[in-house]
């Protein structure tokens, strides 16, 4: 992939734009303008590891795809007449219907500055609240939690407390996949120490591979678990009496309703499905270890009770008085790259900005005043879900999406596509089309990754810069600079003269100790004097930063940032939360990540390598459930809820608890016909955070009736209409897309007049069968090389294509035995066929991590040692293991 360096030779020092971990990357960009990256050996986040994405960051870089003008109504138009448009038409709309007519759904991906300004723009000068960010579907119930808790949102801990504890807790955390670097650094830390590990998630995940101990609870039951905890807690010596009665308040109530639904491990074993053995090994195990640190994520946070959750995690800490000390604490690690920078500017509707909120009129008065901002807003905006229901009802007539795909990641995500197309003026601002940008009135090209500036924060609250080292692609602008010349147009000059994200940054930091006598512990101020170089040469470091201080880990003196300094229990019930699924909807969606991909695949499903694990969607599935319904590995399942369907491919599993499936909630109408995950999910909130429940919608499953399956490769980036279903595969050299339907007979020659026009009869060769239900076809260009093939069979009769593929990326000129054999799939010469890509670092297939298990290459290091399989990111290691079990136990049979 190329790029155009902005100041070629010297490596740049800058960040993976990709989770929460915030690794530290150094890019180089080589006279051909070919992008590479490797990790930055002195960043305090990863220390030279970066995982499967990070590593293939240099190959998202490239303009293919990129949007590279803005567009009004769909036609190229100026910058000038773009941010014109914009900023009279959201003028007009407030002068005409008031503030709260419009606004913004803004991104955790977005940098620190880009933020600031945007939240600066909406509450300080438009004068209504109504900014949310995709943190609600994310951190909210996090961010409500240690509000409860701790008085601010405060994530007390540091990654070094993984490496330092001696029992760490995964709950609703596949870290191996999400977090893989952080994951990493705990596995080699447990090598030195000892570490155990428990995972608390339902599924069994490559997480849950390497623990001691695995508690596939029900879904939803995390809170009987943990009040479980603390009732074995309050009973035992783990309880930290002095700590509780000098520093917290509430915990007789607490402990009160934990004891009246979990008196027993055996009460919470029958409440959460869960062996009593095992209950009680976990809370023996959390009561024994003081050294304990609790890692949550979205198996907690994505839930219609995701705040209780949270809390229930945090009352446990606090009666053990485990919290901001070495190994100890409960971590909320965050997801996207600056979901932390959201928080500290404040990017949530019902939050103000540096920790402030709009429960205190103080607080409103005191961003006012900073912002020199008579009109500020005084009250809470909407929050996403019910921001695109304003959208959809005609309330909110205006709407400004930044850097995040809500068309596909929204739960409900039909209502919110409809909401898009009623509203009256929808602004989108992207890097590349996505199904949000098919919805844009006008269309406003990002600059990316790699070229724009700024700072982001990540889990542990370390501030880190993104270093531009790319000339924009096409006319893309960054974000800060976008936001600040509408501001400029619709009337708000002076408080946007920013000349750069410098200059932001001073600001933000200048405001984060503004008044501020220690209350707000989120204190940036020392920065507020960074002069440009300083900011340019800005190294890692935590917040707070005061003058003297930045050490890191908080909220382990014993005060809190409440109004009494005492941190507060909050007692919570798992009782009457109920699992909705019933007779007509059996099943329990679940949806989350996969290894290799990026959310709604943007830039992760552009890059061969990344798409190779896990090449379409599929739906997993336990073999019971399989059974009932009649599925297959391989069948296309048609899966609907009370929202809406969507259809993917079978795969059978048993890490999957009986009862409930999964789906990745990545695939977009970019890369498949209907298999969006969003599609289906509840739009039901939690009551605290708002933030949606994403891991449980009762859901029906029934087979798809499929009479042929097809793939074309081509070289050509299509989005074919008309199929029940299709899905596609970035491959070296093009694409490949998997087609299915329901017609009998003759399938084969219509496809082939839709996909392989304009080539003449000497470029093609094809060939069908009497009946008409196979067909095969291959195509040349002008100089003899593969340039599109087809082949359609009935389901389970596709010949091999792997051959096919791999001369669509060479594009060499084929011979004429490698023409003759086009049609068979099968390479005229032996050719290893490496199978399905298990290690994207090096490119090794399941066939060849096979092969070697038969050479008696029994173990992860083994293979290692022979394929380099595993040995950089560490993410497919467990999947290693189970190619050696399978093997082992198929070769025993
Ligand atoms: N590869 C990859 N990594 C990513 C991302 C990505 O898109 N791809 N996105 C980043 C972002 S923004 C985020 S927020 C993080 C998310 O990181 P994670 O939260 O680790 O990822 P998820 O897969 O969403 O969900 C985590 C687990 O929660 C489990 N779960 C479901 N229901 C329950 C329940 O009721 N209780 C418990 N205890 N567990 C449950 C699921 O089975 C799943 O394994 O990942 C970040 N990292
Ligand atoms: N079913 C289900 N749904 C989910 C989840 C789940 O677990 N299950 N997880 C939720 C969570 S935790 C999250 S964080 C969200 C993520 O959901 P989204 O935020 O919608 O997903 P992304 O694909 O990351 O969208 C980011 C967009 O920003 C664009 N972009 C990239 N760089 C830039 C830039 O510099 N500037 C601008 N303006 N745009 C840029 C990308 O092309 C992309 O379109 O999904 C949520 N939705
Ligand atoms: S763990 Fe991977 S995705 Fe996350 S920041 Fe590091 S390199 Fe990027
Ligand atoms: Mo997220």
């Amino acid at each position: 992939m190329t790029g155009i360096p902005a100041t070629p030779a010297a490596e740049a020092r800058t960040t993976c734009p990709y989770c929460g971990v915030g690794c530290g990357v150094l890019a180089r960009v080589a006279a051909d303008g070919e992008v590479t990256v490797r990790g930055d050996p002195d960043h305090p986040a990863n220390f030279g590891r970066l995982c499967s994405k990070g590593a293939a960051l240099g190959e998202t870089t490239g303009h293919d795809g990129r949007l590279l003008a803005p567009e009004i109504g769909g036609r190229a138009a100026s910058w000038n007449a773009a941010l014109d448009v914009v900023a009279r038409r959201f003028r007009e709309t407030i002068d005409r219907h008031g503030p709260d007519s419009v606004a913004f759904y803004v991104s955790g991906q977005l940098l620190t500055e880009d933020y600031y300004v945007a939240n600066k723009l909406m509450k300080g000068f438009i004068g209504s609240g109504n900014i949310d960010t995709n943190s609600r579907l994310c951190m909210a119930s996090s961010v409500a939690g240690h509000r409860r808790a701790f008085g601010e949102d405060i994530v007390p801990g540091i990654y070094a407390d993984l490496e330092e504890a001696d029992l760490v807790v995964l709950t609703g955390s596949n870290a191996a996949w999400c977090h893989p670097v952080l994951y990493q650094r705990l596995l080699a830390a447990r090598e030195e120490r000892g570490t155990r590990i428990v995972v608390v998630d339902p599924r069994r995940t490559a997480t849950a591979d390497e623990c001691d101990l695995h508690l596939a609870i029900e879904p939803g039951t995390d809170v009987l678990l943990f009040n479980g905890l603390l009732a074995h807690i309050a009973e035992g010596r783990a309880l930290d009496r002095d700590f509780v009665a000098s520093a917290t308040s509430g915990f007789a109530e607490a402990v009160a309703a934990a004891s009246a639904e979990a008196s027993s491990p055996a009460d919470v074993a029958a409440g959460c499905g869960l062996a009593e053995a095992d209950v009680r090994l976990f809370y023996e195990l959390f009561a024994a270890t003081e050294r304990s640190v609790t890692v949550y994520s979205q198996g907690v946070n994505q839930s219609a009770h995701g705040t209780d959750k949270v809390n229930a995690i945090i009352n446990c800490h606090l009666a053990t008085g485990r919290i901001g000390r070495p190994g100890m604490g409960p971590f909320s690690v965050t997801g996207q790259p600056n979901a932390m920078g959201g928080r500290e500017v404040g990017g949530l509707a019902n939050q103000l900005a540096a920790h402030m909120g709009f429960e205190q009129p103080a607080d409103v008065d005191r961003v006012g005043r900073f912002w020199n901002a008579a009109g500020i807003a005084r009250h809470a905006g909407l929050k996403a879900v019910d921001m695109f229901r304003a959208a959809g009802d005609g309330r909110v007539k205006a709407l400004w999406i930044m850097g995040t795909n809500p068309a596909v990641s929204m739960p409900d995500a039909g209502r919110v596509r409809a909401a898009l197309k009623a509203c009256e003026f929808v602004v989108v601002s992207d890097v590349t089309r996505t199904d949000t940008t098919l919805h844009a009135d006008v269309l406003l090209p990002a600059a990316a990754w790699g070229e724009k500036s700024g700072t982001v924060t990540n889990s542990e609250r370390r501030l880190s810069r993104q270093r531009a080292f790319l000339q924009p692609a096409g006319s893309a602008r960054a974000d800060w600079r976008i936001i600040c010349d509408v501001a400029r147009r619709m009337g708000y000059a002076d408080a946007f003269a920013f000349e750069g994200p410098a200059a932001i940054f001073r600001e933000h930091a200048a405001l984060s100790a503004y008044e501020n006598d220690g209350e707000r512990l989120f204190d940036i101020g020392a920065l507020a004097g960074l002069d440009d170089a300083g900011y340019e040469r800005f190294e890692p470091a935590f917040w707070p930063q005061q003058p003297g201080e930045g050490a890191g880990r908080l909220l382990g003196d014993g005060r809190f940032p409440t109004a009494d300094g005492r941190a507060r229990f909050v007692a919570v019930r798992q009782e009457g939360v109920a699992l909705a699924v019933d007779g007509q909807r059996p099943i329990a969606l679940n949806t989350g990540r996969s290894r290799d991909q990026w959310h709604t695949m943007t830039r992760t499903g552009r890059v061969p390598r990344l798409m190779a694990n896990t090449p379409e969607p599929t739906l997993e599935i336990a073999p019971q459930d399989a059974r009932r319904e009649g599925l297959a590995d391989g069948d296309l399942a048609h899966v609907s809820s009370r929202y809406g369907f969507v259809r993917a491919k079978v795969s059978i599993s048993a890490r999957q608890k009986p009862g409930s499936a999964f789906l990745p909630m990545h695939w977009s109408g970019q890369f498949a016909a209907n298999a969006g995950a969003g599609s289906l999910a509840t739009p039901t909130t939690d009551p605290f955070s708002g933030q949606p429940e994403l891991k449980n919608v009762p859901v029906r499953i029934v087979r798809e009736p499929v009479a042929w399956t097809g793939v074309l490769m081509t070289r050509r980036d299509l989005r074919p209409t008309g199929f029940v279903h299709w899905s596609r595969c970035k491959v070296e050299g093009g694409w490949v897309y998997e087609l299915c339907g329901t017609e009998t007979g003759g399938q084969g020659i219509l496809l082939s007049r839709q996909f392989l026009n304009g080539f003449s009869r000497e470029q093609l060769v094809e060939y069908t069968d009497r009946r008409g239900l196979a067909y095969r076809a291959a195509a040349v260009d002008a100089d003899g090389a593969l340039a599109e093939a087809l082949l359609v069979a009935p389901p389970g009769q596709l010949p091999p294509r792997d051959w096919l593929v791999s001369l669509l990326g060479s594009r060499a000129p084929l011979g004429p035995a490698d023409r003759m054999a086009l049609l068979s799939g099968r390479s005229p010469s032996p050719m290893p066929a490496r199978g399905r890509i298990v290690c994207s670092c090096f490119n090794v297939g399941i066939n060849q991590i096979a092969a070697a298990v038969a050479r008696g290459r029994h173990s992860v290091a083994l293979i290692g040692e022979d394929l380099r399989a595993g040995t950089n990111c560490g993410s497919c290691r467990s999947e290693i293991s189970q190619i050696i079990e399978g093997t082992r136990l198929a070769a025993a049979e």
